[in-house]
């Protein structure tokens, strides 16, 4: 009679214990992110971006001054790669900036274009007809668009970095200059050069965090929250053996 109950109760708990397992969850990204923007290519250009997610909706509003007026200025979220930002001191080739592609050991490719209109994947990369213009060298940036499931993995993993385009490095009032663009030669350096970055970093809780108040900081990762997962699996592990154990004790009990 006892071992008629004892059974099922292991059964049970091996049985929770997979479906555990199964579902170690995307780490959550959901919240609202902030990028101090600093210059690049000594651009003087400083700003904010502010972005909330909610699963695969993304609101992005950027406010930044000091970028070369009356100019398109290519924005995007990099992924990817260290969720830093380069120094200017990486012109590695020496031609007197530091191009999109010398940042790209920090920042990491192209994940979002945060286009003003249509399309917001990489291919918009220097779709330069929808990016906002800088009318007085101030940029008000405000869209509600859907991200790609890598680029949600990427704010979660906290390599996400805002960047914004165009430097007037020679101070002539607009794009030009001797050296091309990395990213395409029939454009100026000037155009696509970065002219400021800020990697996006969680603001505020998104959601109530697995068995967040022994954590006791202000921030909780998604890597802690896989932890506190794994220490739940391990409780339910061990809660089986404990079962186990009793069940034969009481065979053994049974016996004498
Ligand atoms: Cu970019």
């Amino acid at each position: 009679m006892r071992k008629a109950l004892a059974l099922p109760a292991v059964a049970l708990a091996a049985a929770a214990f997979p479906l555990l397992t199964m579902s170690p969850a995307l780490a959550d990204h959901n919240g609202s992110y902030q990028a101090d923007l600093s210059a690049l290519n000594q651009s003087g250009v400083t700003g904010t971006g502010m972005v909330t997610l909610n699963e695969d909706s993304a609101t992005v509003v950027i406010e930044a001054s000091g970028l070369l007026a009356g100019a398109p200025h290519a924005q995007h979220f990099h992924i990817g790669a260290e969720g830093t930002c380069p120094t200017d001191a990486e012109d590695g080739d020496g031609d007197g900036f530091l191009s999109t592609t010398e940042g790209a050991p920090f920042y990491g490719a192209i994940g979002t274009s945060l286009t003003t209109g249509g399309d917001t994947s990489p291919d918009s990369g220097l779709a330069v007809d929808r990016f906002p213009t800088a009318d007085d060298g101030t940029v008000t940036y405000e869209r509600t668009f859907d991200i790609t499931e890598d680029v949600q993995e990427a704010f979660a993993g906290g390599t996400a970095v805002l960047v914004l385009h165009g430097v007037d490095e020679d101070g002539s009032g607009t794009y030009d200059g001797d050296v091309k663009s990395d990213l395409d030669p029939s454009l100026p350096m000037e155009a696509t050069a970065p002219a400021a970055c800020g990697a996006l970093e969680m603001a505020q809780m998104g959601t109530t965090p697995v068995g967040g108040a022994e954590t006791g900081g202000g921030s909780t990762t998604g890597t802690e929250q896989q932890a506190a997962i794994g220490i739940g699996a391990l409780a339910l592990t061990g809660a089986a053996a404990a079962g186990a154990l009793a069940y034969r004790r009481r065979q053994a009990a049974d016996r004498a």
